[in-house]
């Protein structure tokens, strides 16, 4: 899953989702644009060589309860990325700041502690002209490279692990034949 990047002859993962399995979780507030996100994270994984049956989406209320399922789905170990969608828009309150610095801090902290990579695609918006910029009625789509992210962090995750484990064997038997 992982090349070497011969300009700066350092690992990346390759955007080749073949073997992997990812999970989308996906918040239904605002769905008028995360249905649109989702539909960019579909598309980067179908281009990127993904068949449906690798793909499971998972939806919660609103992006608050994004980490907790995200964190439960990477525990299951069924997945090797997570892409993560929700939309904030500011209202009129400080419940907008609550919602987004939870919602962030819950992902990175999930994907920390499972060690399986989550694509963070959750906008953070102050209007919704904002948002629909972002989830490609207008220009970009933020799920199609969130999409992209999922599948490139899936594969330098394998390598890294593969990488650890080889090293671990070859101390171990240095260590025997002291
Ligand atoms: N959830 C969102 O995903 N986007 C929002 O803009 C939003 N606002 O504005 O309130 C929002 N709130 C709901 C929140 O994520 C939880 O679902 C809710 O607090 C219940 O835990």
């Amino acid at each position: 899953m992982t090349s070497v990047d011969s300009k700066s002859n350092g690992w990346r993962g390759r955007l080749n989702s073949q073997g992997l399995r990812f999970a989308i979780v996906v918040s239904q507030f605002n769905s008028f644009i995360t249905d649109r996100l989702l539909g960019g994270a579909l598309d980067a994984l179908d281009r990127t060589g993904a068949s449906r049956k690798q793909i499971e989406i998972f939806h919660v209320p609103g992006s608050f309860e994004i980490p907790l399922a995200a964190k439960k789905l990477a525990a299951s170990g069924r997945f090797d990325s997570i892409i993560c969608i929700g939309c904030v828009l500011r209202g009129e309150t400080s419940h907008y700041d609550y919602v987004c610095s939870e919602t962030a801090r819950g992902i990175q902290l999930a994907q920390l502690d499972t060690g399986v990579p989550m694509a963070f695609c959750v906008l953070t918006c102050d209007t919704l002209e904002q948002a629909i910029e972002r989830a490609g009625l207008k220009g970009g789509n933020k799920g199609y490279e969130a999409g992209l992210a999922a599948v490139e962090m899936a594969g330098l995750v394998q390598k890294l692990s593969r990488r650890s484990r080889a090293s671990t064997s070859d101390s171990r038997r240095r260590g025997h034949r002291r």
